[in-house]
């Protein structure tokens, strides 16, 4: 058994950091003073933030091409759960993981959730898994699972699906994510309507085996795997499932998976004010589902969909209670450092919300002020936060410098040892 991350090992290096933080921290106090604003306030804000971590995230990913795997790669969900509390540790806001179905059968979900408490986590959510062929699955998903056009392999995607809520409820996760690989490649090949309406029908009854404490997200996606179309394609289809099934189902908005240039935090806007946003998938990307680490590429759009998720919360929208995962695909980081990396993004992404003067901004509106209002959002944008996320992480026990930490810990290298390489690593996502 390898030692986790040590907190003598945090605090050494904390101990090197943090007068220089401390005179960082009163200089930009004095600065938000003068701008009206309580920094201790913020860093609230920055300690109170969660973020669910993908189980699948700490092993490395794939492209269609290639997967080259990385050292230590962790075989199990425990190994899994191993890595996820290296990153909780050093940044004190991921203590929930969001599992994968069947990817992360454990056999005994007591013994996980156990495994996870002594670690300081827990399983936040269940994603099940109709997209792919495990060995052994008697009906094959390659023409899809929920919409099938054969009533058996519908049967048998919800029968999996309704095993993951059993799974979940004994574990104690608080949403199941339904994202289905079906479409068509080929005009033709899908009759639209029907296969929505199959989809529903499938839909209706894991809605009817939902527990009572557990919400429903619907996860669209515009591309991918079928290449011509796919049957919860958009924003809209997604909702409008949402509405049919009932108050439980929601929609869930993964970056990644829009086309280029869509407005996605008018999106988010438009979900919460039909209090439908059920939660995200976090990651970034250039050209489609590139699953990068989160801000990596927009990082303005992502402060632009937080500065909603605040407005919500302040306002004290109905409904309003979104669920923050990560979903991202590492093929050529170290997935713990790209974890630590996006959760750090997300934070910052948080407090940079909470700056923007909403009163001022309001007042811009009414007088279609464009030119303000968009100085009012950069002002907050481009406020230096990095002394608030450290500080926050520091009083939470977390890393001042994450990343110096985890490098100057020999994690990876201790892994590696104990994790010879598996033979069965294969092309894909994960
Ligand atoms: C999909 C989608 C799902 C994720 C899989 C691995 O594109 O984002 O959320 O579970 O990838
Ligand atoms: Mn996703
Ligand atoms: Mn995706």
């Amino acid at each position: 058994m390898h030692v986790p991350l040590r907190d003598a090992l945090v605090a050494e290096d904390n101990a090197q950091r943090v007068v220089d933080l401390e005179s960082d921290y009163d200089h930009l106090g004095r600065q938000l003073a003068r701008r009206g604003i309580n920094i201790e306030e913020l860093t609230r804000h920055a300690t109170r933030f969660r973020v669910a971590l993908p189980s699948w995230g700490v092993a490395t990913g794939g492209t269609r091409f290639a997967l080259f795997p990385g050292p230590g790669e962790p075989r199990t969900i425990f190994e899994k759960l191993e890595d996820c509390e290296v990153v909780n540790r050093l940044t004190r806001v991921t203590p929930g993981v969001s599992l994968h179905i069947p990817w992360d059968r454990s056999g005994n979900a007591a013994e996980l959730k156990a495994f996870a408490a002594a670690r300081g986590l827990f399983i936040d959510s269940m994603n099940s898994n109709t997209f792919q062929d495990e060995p052994g699955l008697a009906l094959s998903y390659k023409f899809g699972s929920l919409s099938h056009s054969d009533p058996a392999v519908r049967r048998q995607a919800v029968e999996h699906n309704i095993e993951c809520l059993a799974l979940g409820e004994a574990l104690g996760a608080r949403s199941l994510t339904v994202w289905i690989g079906d479409g068509g490649n080929f005009p033709g090949q899908v009759h639209f309507r029907r296969a929505l309406d199959r989809y529903l029908d499938s839909l209706r009854q894991v809605y009817a085996a939902l527990p009572p404490a557990c919400r429903l997200f619907i996860e669209h996606k515009l591309c991918e795997p079928a290449f011509y179309s796919t049957v919860i394609n958009d924003w809209g289809t997604s909702y409008f499932c949402a509405r049919e099934l009932g108050a439980r189902a929601l929609c869930l908005v993964d970056l990644g998976h829009h086309a280029p240039n869509v407005n996605v935090e008018q999106i988010v806007a438009r979900l919460i004010h039909l209090q439908k946003l059920g939660g995200f998938h976090f990651n970034d990307s250039k050209y489609g589902d590139d699953d990068l680490d989160a801000a990596s590429i927009k990082p303005f759009q992502l402060f632009l969909i937080f500065n909603e998720l605040v407005d919500a919360e302040l306002e004290r929208v109905a409904a309003f209670d979104p669920a923050f995962m990560l979903d991202q695909s590492h093929n050529v980081t170290d997935p713990i450092e790209s974890l630590v990396t996006s959760a750090v993004e997300l934070v910052r992404a948080n407090v940079q919300a909470h700056l923007v003067d909403r009163t001022a901004l309001s007042d811009c509106q009414t007088r279609n002020d464009a030119v303000m209002a968009l100085q009012i959002l950069k002002q907050a944008f481009t406020t230096d936060v990095a002394p608030i996320l450290a500080t926050a992480r520091h009083r939470a026990g977390g890393a001042i410098d994450p990343i110096a930490v985890y490098r100057a810990s020999g994690y990876r290298q201790q892994v590696t040892d104990e994790r010879p390489a598996d033979a069965r690593r294969r092309v894909g996502i994960v």
